[in-house]
């Protein structure tokens, strides 16, 4: 996950979050007391005639909407499993620490995201909450990290018993080849250790180079500033390795190896692998098309140098600085060896502010290969006109290595043809170049996939070509970080700024893209992803849009949750976030749950803390009234737990109930939520009709869906899923405009059998979060301390 570089308002947005004391946040306004609601019988029958499908099975693509068999609507609302999934398990090495880290041949990914026998509680627990999908992540790493070719055929097996499992809680899959800052030996994750020795790099002087700052080499990893790994696009490894990737002919034509451009060498093992994985998914017989219904492509993918229209300055859209910030021309520098004065940054009150410079000074090291490596343990032929040792910039003119002079500072500005190129003829060209070639590797094995393009992160969905949209059943599939919060690790009530619109020109001055108050930060939200949706639409058409990542810092106030248990902001941050998915009516899937995560490392990857589960969260959150918020709610407690394993699920595969977890039987103590008021929630799962708006008020504790329906058959009304968690049997209370309901403890799902036209559904449930979303604590703010914000 990243999202938050080179915004141009980040300046503005640290001013912001600076100048408002946290102090005045008034926590304890707006406390009501518990109100009880009326309880009313279900009108419907108890007992349904079909068993509901849980089995996903063709899932349709119709225009912007996914159906199913009965032409029902249905909502993809799923979660990213998971963090964990970047570093491998065998052995343990989480990005904070060192040990084996550069043993890179040497690792297996089997047990992520979790081993098969914790799969179930995982599972259950997921489909407990309300998800109907997983965004499933794999690394490249993961499939060939031992060399070129050479895949790790059990992660694949063990990846197809996880898949098996997740198929017997019903949920869809979509697969993630995740990445982030191109690989774990550069500062993030995805690539296998070798594509950086195809590169001509040796990943164990990146440090003294500084070529990438990478946490398990960092001197005290506690001390690893916040996110701050994506700052590593910005420097050598990630500058090469991303131009090689998409543009090594154009812009590395001596780069070659086996006999074909590195371009062509590393995108034909990345995109071979996962046909691969594809492959044995097929050949598994019962996940194709009706558990893995899709795969994503390339996972944030970033331009390195490709549109520096000069390496000699930090281009103006790069707005995030923190420590050492070298220039493109001083990374190359730096790469060889040679020492510099780079500028020093740091964020603070102002933004991005210069501190001073320093003197780097690698003493002659060098971030490449020298000349006497062997070159011959992955097996690969390289060509003699690329030699080892030297820069691969050097070697095509860019600069002289005997007079250390840069003689094309614009080398990377234009494509051949003379194109300038900037963040939308990247996506348009390179980018797409490579999706296609992807999306037929993919499509070659996986006839029927969902493609879900995901373009560069904030650039504009590229236009595709009537060939292209000929692939069809592509999905848009967007990230949306808000990027104050993720940066600054707190929930301003009172400011945030509507990014999309600064990054789209929308306001003459950033100053306007200020929003002011909870409600306006809520609606501008929702009107960026309601934007970028109909981005999606006017440039690659008409397809439905899924948010593949979206989610809020747990870590927020130097860990104030961790020691009071108080999770008000994440609710807070979170509920603003699903209220804005909501109301632009798209498919999602959150970032994420992680099962190793806990409060010292978080995620365990970067200082990243952005799991909606962890292991330390096990004392049970309370609501004001001292009720332990952690369990859903159920109507008779001393029943023996009706739990659902692999015995039970034999033989009854297309019924497959969701028990609601009561008892402590599950890893750890407790179900370890944080925030769970935001993000279990009550929504449209299958819809006979049009959803035209549906919301859950949190505070309120009402769900209201509006549908432009049609009739529903007997055997196949519209589904909602109503969690007990705010819902429990005895408070329910549905007001429909039309027909019956009939409720389900097992799978908390509130069938409703309806006519055509239009047609609404109000339930009421209990009230968790005893707080409002006004704005009145804004203006006591500026009452009591507006000198000081203004
Ligand atoms: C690979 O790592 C495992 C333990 O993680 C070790 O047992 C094995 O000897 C290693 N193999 C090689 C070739 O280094
Ligand atoms: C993977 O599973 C297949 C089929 O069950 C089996 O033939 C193969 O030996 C397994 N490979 C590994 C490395 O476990
Ligand atoms: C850089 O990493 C190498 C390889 O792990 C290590 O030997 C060296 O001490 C590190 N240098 C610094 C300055 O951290
Ligand atoms: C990738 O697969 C294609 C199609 O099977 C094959 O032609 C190509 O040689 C493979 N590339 C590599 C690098 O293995
Ligand atoms: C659903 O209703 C719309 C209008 O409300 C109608 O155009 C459409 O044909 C109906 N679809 C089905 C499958 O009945
Ligand atoms: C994960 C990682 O490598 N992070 C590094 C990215 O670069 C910054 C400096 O800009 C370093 O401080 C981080 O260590």
């Amino acid at each position: 996950m990243t999202g938050v570089l080179d915004l141009p308002s980040l300046c503005l947005c640290l001013l912001i979050v600076h100048a408002v004391s946290v102090q005045v946040i008034d926590f304890i306004t707006n406390r009501y007391p518990h109100i009880l609601n009326r309880y009313q019988f279900p009108l419907g029958p108890q007992k349904l005639a079909e068993p509901p499908a849980a089995m996903p099975a063709s899932l349709a693509v119709e225009g912007t909407r996914f159906t199913d068999k009965h032409g029902r609507e249905i909502l993809l609302r799923g979660i990213n499993l998971a963090a964990d999934t970047k570093f491998p398990a065998t052995p343990e090495i989480p990005s904070h620490v060192s040990d084996n880290f550069f043993d890179g041949d040497n690792v297996s990914f089997v047990g992520r995201p979790f081993p098969l026998d914790d799969a179930d509680t995982h599972f259950r627990r997921l489909r407990n909450w309300g998800y109907n999908t997983l965004r499933y992540l794999y690394t490249w790493e993961a499939l060939e990290a031992r060399g070129p070719g050479i895949y790790d055929e059990e992660y694949i097996n063990f990846t197809v018993e996880v898949l098996r499992k997740a198929k017997q809680y019903g949920f869809y899959v979509f697969l993630d080849p995740h990445q982030d800052v191109w690989s774990r030996f550069s500062g993030g994750s995805g690539a296998p250790m070798w594509t950086l020795y195809a590169a001509g790099f040796n990943p164990r002087s990146f440090n003294v180079t500084e070529a990438a700052l990478v946490h398990n080499t960092y001197r005290n990893p506690a001390e690893f500033p916040k996110m701050i790994w994506a700052t590593n696009y910005t420097r050598m490894v990630c500058q090469v390795m991303f131009t090689l990737f998409f543009a090594g002919r154009d812009f590395a034509p001596k780069a070659i190896i086996n006999g074909q451009n590195i371009q062509d060498y590393l995108q034909s093992h990345y995109i071979n692998a996962t046909v691969h994985l594809a492959r044995r998914i097929k050949e598994a017989g019962d996940l194709e098309d009706i558990t893995v219904i899709g795969w994503e492509s390339f996972n944030e993918p970033n331009h390195g140098l490709i549109g520096y229209q000069d390496l000699t300055k930090i281009p103006v859209d790069q707005q995030l600085q923190k420590g050492t910030s070298p220039t493109a021309w001083q990374a190359i520098l730096t790469a060889s060896g040679r020492a510099c004065e780079i500028e020093t940054w740091e964020l603070g009150s102002m933004g991005s502010y210069r501190t001073g410079k320093i003197l780097v000074d690698p003493k002659g090291t060098s971030a490449w290969l020298g000349s006497d490596y062997p070159d011959t343990e992955y097996g690969w032929k390289r060509d003699p006109g690329w030699k080892l040792g030297e820069c691969i910039w050097a070697q095509h003119g860019v600069w002289d290595l005997a007079t250390d002079e840069l003689l094309r500072p614009d080398y990377f500005s234009k494509t051949p043809t003379g194109q300038v190129i900037d963040a939308g003829v990247f996506c348009n060209t390179y980018f797409m170049d490579h999706w296609k070639r992807w999306a037929h590797g993919v499509r070659s094995m996986h006839q029927s996939s969902l493609l879900l393009l995901q373009p560069p992160v904030w650039v504009i969905p590229p236009v595709l070509d009537e060939d292209t949209k000929g692939l069809g059943r592509i999905v848009y599939a967007p990230h949306y970080y808000d990027g104050l919060t993720l940066m600054s690790k707190k929930w301003n009530r009172f400011f945030n700024v509507d990014v999309l619109g600064v990054l789209r020109g929308r306001y003459l001055s950033p100053a306007f893209a200020v929003k002011l108050g909870e409600t306006a930060i809520r609606n501008s939200m929702k009107e960026q992803l309601t934007a970028m949706k109909q981005e999606g639409l006017d440039n690659i058409g008409s397809t439905p849009c899924l948010f593949s990542e979206i989610g809020i810092p747990y870590d927020m106030d130097d860990k104030y949750a961790y020691k009071t248990g108080d999770y008000t902001s994440q609710t807070r941050a979170s509920d603003a976030n699903h209220f804005a998915l909501e109301g632009s009516l798209v498919s999602y899937t959150w970032w994420n749950y992680c099962a190793l995560n806990n409060h010292e490392w978080g995620d365990q990857w970067n200082g990243e803390d952005l799991s909606i589960y962890g292991r330390d969260d096990t004392a049970p959150e309370r609501d004001d009234t001292g009720r332990p918020t952690l369990e859903p709610y159920h109507d008779s407690p001393g029943d023996t737990p009706n739990t659902i394993d692999s015995s039970s699920i034999k033989g009854t595969l297309s019924n497959t109930p969701m028990s609601i977890e009561r008892s402590s039987t599950s890893i750890g103590t407790s179900t370890g939520t944080r925030a769970a008021d935001a993000f279990i929630r009550p929504a449209p799962v299958k819809i006979s009709g049009v959803t035209t708006a549906y919301s859950f008020n949190l505070a309120q504790s009402v769900f209201s869906l509006t549908v432009n329906a049609n009739a529903t058959a007997e055997l196949s009304p519209s589904e909602v899923f109503i969690p007990l968690y705010h819902f429990p049997r005895d408070k329910l209370d549905v007001e429909i405009s039309d027909g019956r309901w009939a409720y389900e403890d097992e799978t908390q799902i509130l069938k409703w059998w309806h006519s055509g036209g239009t047609q609404t559904l109000k339930a009421t449930g209990v009230k968790r979060f005893l707080q409002t979303f006004e704005d009145d604590t804004y203006f006591d703010m500026v009452k009591n301390v507006g000198c000081e914000i203004m």
